[in-house]
Order: C-alpha cells, then sequence, then structure tokens
C-alpha cells in the first residue's frame, strides 16, 4: 500500500480526481490545521499548503475552503515550498456547526470522516443532553456515531451510567474504555481500520488525545490533567490533526469544545430521537409539540413509561434552537455578516503572507 492509501485514498477518490492529473496537479489531503495554515499530505509526503486568492474570492463562505480531512488536488508553483490547495475533491460527509458568535455561517470541523467517537468520561462530565447533541450533529455529518465512555479505571461502578448512555444512544455503539489502561479498546477495532477515518469529539479533558496516543503506541500529542474540583479540561489540544495508527487507521484529534450548535440538525435530531419521531404520526395533530395537546401518542408513551419525559423535553429545546437556526439562516445572509468573512478572510490572508516570509 502507498502512503496515499494509509490516509484513506481508493478508486472512488482517484475517480474524483479524475483529470486533474493531466492539468499537473496531484491528489492530497489536508492533515493539520492551525488558523487557516494547512499541512498536506501527498505520495511526496508533508508539505505546508494554501490556498488560492481565487478559491477565497470565490468562498462564500469559510465551508467553501478546505478543511481537514479534504482531499484535494494541489501543486507546486515554480520555486515555491508551499503548495497551492487548487481544488476540494466533493466531500463524502461534513461535521459541521454554527460557527462561534453572531455570524451565521457554517464551520466544517472536519470532512470526510467514516465514523465520530463521540467521548465523554464516567464521572461529573458525563451529560445525556449534551451527549445528544454531538450525536445529533454527528448524525447529521453522514459518518457513523459510537459513544465512548472514558476512564473505566476511575469509575467505581460505571453500570447506571451505561445503561443511562444506551438509553439515548439509538443505533449508535456504547462502549465503555480506559484510554489510560487500555481496558475495552478492543471494542474500537471494529471502526478503527486501514483506509478509514475515525474522529474523536467531546469535551476538553474526556481523554482525546491521550486515548490517540494510547492507540498509537506513543505520547506524540500533549495531555493535561482536568481540575478536580469538576473535571473540566485545559483546552489542551488547540488544533485539528490527523494520525495514521501503526496497525492502520485514521484518527482526528480536535480541542474540545466549548460550544457545539447546529448548523443542519433536522436528520441528526430524527435519528437521535427517533422514539418520538417513531410515535409522531399517531398524534392526532400533524404538527403536535408533545406538550399539552389531546390524542398525542408520544405523551400516551410517557404515561405508559415507554418514554422518557426527559427525552421529549430535550427533543423539544433543540428542535427549537435549530428552526431559530433555519429562520436565521433564510433569508440571505446580513450585509453586516458578509462583512466580517471579508475581514476573517483578509485577517488568514494576513498570517498566510506572515507565514510565506
Ligand atoms: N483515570 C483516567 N484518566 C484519563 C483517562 N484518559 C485520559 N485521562 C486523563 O485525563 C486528562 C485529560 O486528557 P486529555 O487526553 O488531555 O483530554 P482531551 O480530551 O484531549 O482534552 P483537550 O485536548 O483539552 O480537548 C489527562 O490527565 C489524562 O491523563 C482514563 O482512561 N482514565
Ligand atoms: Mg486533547
Ligand atoms: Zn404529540
Amino acid at each position: 500500500m502507498g502512503i496515499l492509501e494509509d490516509w484513506g485514498w481508493d478508486a472512488r477518490w482517484a475517480e474524483a480526481f479524475g483529470a486533474d492529473a493531466a492539468k499537473g496537479l496531484f491528489p492530497a489531503r489536508l492533515v493539520e490545521e492551525q488558523r487557516g495554515l494547512f499541512q498536506i499530505m501527498s505520495a511526496k509526503g508533508v508539505a505546508s499548503a494554501r490556498t488560492t486568492g481565487n478559491m477565497r474570492h470565490k468562498a462564500e463562505g469559510r465551508a467553501d475552503l478546505p478543511a481537514v480531512g479534504d482531499w484535494i488536488a494541489a501543486e507546486f508553483p515554480p520555486h515555491e515550498k508551499v503548495a497551492l490547495i487548487r481544488r476540494i475533491l466533493p466531500r463524502r460527509t461534513k461535521l459541521s456547526r454554527k460557527a462561534a458568535g453572531d455570524v451565521m455561517m457554517e464551520q466544517v470541523i472536519a470532512a470526510n470522516l467514516d465514523a465520530v467517537l463521540v467521548m465523554t468520561a464516567l464521572n461529573a462530565e458525563f451529560n445525556p443532553r449534551r451527549l445528544e447533541r454531538f450525536l445529533t450533529v454527528s448524525r447529521e455529518s453522514g459518518a457513523e456515531p459510537v459513544l465512548v465512555l472514558n476512564k473505566l479505571d476511575a469509575c467505581p461502578d460505571a453500570a447506571a451510567l451505561l445503561e443511562q448512555a444506551r438509553s439515548i444512544a439509538g443505533d449508535a455503539a456504547v462502549i465503555a474504555v480506559s484510554a489510560k489502561t487500555g481496558a475495552g479498546l478492543e471494542a474500537l477495532n471494529a471502526w478503527i481500520k486501514p483506509g478509514r477515518t475515525v474522529g474523536l469529539v467531546g469535551s476538553s479533558g474526556v481523554g482525546k488525545s491521550t486515548l490517540v496516543n494510547r492507540l498509537a503506541g506513543n505520547e506524540k500529542i500533549k495531555t493535561a490533567e482536568t481540575r478536580s474540583t469538576d473535571e473540566r479540561g485545559r483546552h489542551t489540544t488547540t488544533h485539528r490533526q490527523l494520525f495514521v495508527l501503526p496497525g492502520g487507521g485514521i484518527l482526528l484529534d480536535t480541542p474540545g469544545m466549548r460550544e457545539m450548535q447546529f448548523w443542519e440538525a433536522d436528520q441528526g435530531l430524527a435519528k437521535t430521537f427517533d422514539e418520538i419521531e417513531a410515535l409522531a404520526p399517531n398524534c392526532r395533530f400533524k404538527d403536535c409539540a408533545h406538550a399539552a395537546e389531546p390524542g398525542c401518542a408520544v405523551k400516551a408513551a410517557v404515561a405508559a413509561g415507554t418514554v422518557l419525559q426527559d427525552r421529549i423535553d430535550a427533543w423539544r429545546k433543540l428542535k427549537r434552537e435549530a428552526s431559530a437556526e433555519a429562520r436565521r439562516k433564510d433569508p440571505a445572509p446580513q450585509p453586516n455578516e458578509k462583512q466580517q468573512w471579508k475581514t476573517a478572510n483578509k485577517a488568514q490572508r494576513k498570517r498566510i503572507k506572515e507565514k510565506k516570509k
């Protein structure tokens, strides 16, 4: 197997790359991003890369620019060591959230993930409502979600939390592990396979980088103790990076995310709350909010004890959030949003210029 295959290249990507080879371009994967500066991996090895002015000019938002995990067509301009990214091959999956702040803009956290490990720790960090949000975003991406409960070694009674996790996981597998001792990690082999890309997401301090180090068999990535008072992490990882494991398989480490606001969520919500969505057609009213309406099948299920009230409350809250975001997206971006994007774009160009010096 060549380098590109180690990083996930296959016949379908070769087909998508297609005629770009005739234009003197080469295929590469974006393996690292730090504040708009990219590292790519190609058959020639690792190189720094930047976007072309044309790509930045045409981009209507950040989502049109490369993200970690993207396959791209690139070239080295004469006498330059920094590669130029000419084209992004169509993404198979896309893990997105709404960019932080007031701007209504999509931020692609990672592209072309096959699976997303939604990670939490079996301690005060464990929060079903947060997990539902992460599961929704992961499902919306098109990748397969897996719920990973870490720090099994430090949890005297994991059974109750495992049970709770299973009750909200739907069709996602729930796996308890210890990145520290290695307990339970073999169960992840069903997803971590040669050529497959698996992303890790979750709050700071749950042990994402520790898990990557453990599976890679080294201590390449820095990790740090959580605060003993509340188990919160210290935002140790600050950028996204792909790693190839010695036994094959590609892992994406990400910084702990404080915010995971929805960009698109309809499909993700339908799958995450499938027990509610499945009952909804039986409600008397088509637009039933499963609150005080008569003839509500979901409320009847709560009364019968087959659906938890907590789940309805969570579903309603996330639904409301998703439709509020959808309303803000439509109509077209406000002039001031466009201006903010331009300013951000300019700052990035400046950073790239500085890097080139
Ligand atoms: N007891 C125990 N501690 C763990 C385990 N996994 C990670 N830790 C510890 O948890 C702390 C945080 O781990 P990190 O790997 O830095 O967490 P992270 O999710 O990468 O955090 P950010 O990079 O800030 O998002 C470190 O002190 C780890 O040693 C585990 O399975 N058991
Ligand atoms: Mg980390
Ligand atoms: Zn109803």
